[in-house]
């Protein structure tokens, strides 16, 4: 292994930084996870099992690799105690924004959605968030930290921004109440409304800004289809459904940055890593 190389690439190769359109970045953190552990190893599995993807799009009749994919040094950090951390954290990723390059981030428990989004904010001070997740995440503070993976989507609230989160189903009242006192910049689309017909999406669509920044906590996908998380929910969605969803947003948004967290591999299974690799390269034939 060269310095600076990955351990692991994303299919298998890589893409010299100036010629990549894409840049995958693992970060494996974890510190606050309370149920089920292990997203730690989430992102080096998951490219792991990459290099078993087809390279044809049979979708798209494309071969989305020949627009330059590069898999960057996994991020290793201490714990992000305090804002400091998270603008330490934030520096990491100046250079993909400066490059304007598509950033797809692998975690790695929730909380690194904050320091990229935050970092992402100075470079386009407009952008939207789209959370698609089992849970609210919307926790003032959990188990004594603001920076718990409960809390990430309230701090990433706290920027101001407009978001929309979609397929919630656990929720706690608390959240739900600081939803709805702040109705006219997070708007909630429930799985069991959701489920069986997409109408919600363009009502979420018009209301978000033509920059959007995209988290999906992989736990929004029903257990049939990945099953490998901290947290899991019954009731998930399923894969036609999500990716249906990603395309109209592809189509239809200016996407500024993804981020795909909470993947926690279950050996000797990897039907969910890989599902969770198969998504990425979804997402890249999607993102116009
Ligand atoms: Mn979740």
């Amino acid at each position: 292994m060269k310095i600076g190389e990955s351990p692991c690439d994303f299919l298998g190769f890589q893409t010299p930084f100036e010629e990549a359109e894409f840049i995958i970045q693992p970060f494996p953190y974890e510190y606050t996870t309370t149920f089920g552990k292990g997203t730690g190893n989430g992102p080096e599995k998951v490219l792991e099992v990459s290099d078993y993807l087809e390279m044809y799009d049979e979708e798209s009749g494309t071969e989305p690799y020949l627009r330059g994919i590069r898999t960057a040094t996994p991020i290793e950090l201490p714990e992000i105690k305090e804002e400091k951390d998270v603008e330490e954290a934030g520096r990491l990723f100046q250079k993909y924004f400066e490059n304007k390059k598509k950033l797809l981030t692998i975690g790695g428990e929730h909380t690194i959605t904050y320091p990229i989004f935050k970092e992402a904010l100075k470079y386009y001070p407009k952008t939207g968030v789209l959370h698609l997740d089992a849970h609210g995440d919307l926790r003032d503070e959990y188990e004594g930290s603001r920076y718990n993976h409960a809390c990430v989507m309230r701090r990433v609230a706290d920027t101001g921004v407009k978001m929309v989160s979609a397929g919630i189903r656990a929720i706690s009242a608390e959240e739900m109440q600081f939803i709805n006192s702040n109705s006219d910049r997070i708007k909630l689309f429930l799985a069991h409304h959701i489920y069986d017909n997409t109408g919600w999406l363009e009502k979420a669509l018009s209301f978000l800004p033509d920059e959007v920044y995209l988290t999906i906590d992989v736990d929004v996908f029903d257990s049939s289809v990945i099953r490998a998380t901290g947290t899991p929910e019954p009731g998930g969605l399923s894969w036609y459904y999500i990716l249906k969803l990603l395309k109209n947003i592809f189509l239809r948004k200016n996407v500024i940055a993804v981020d795909i967290v909470e993947i926690c591999p279950d050996p000797p299974y990897e039907v969910s890593t890989y599902s969770v690799a198969k998504l990425i390269y979804k997402i890249i034939s999607y993102w116009k």
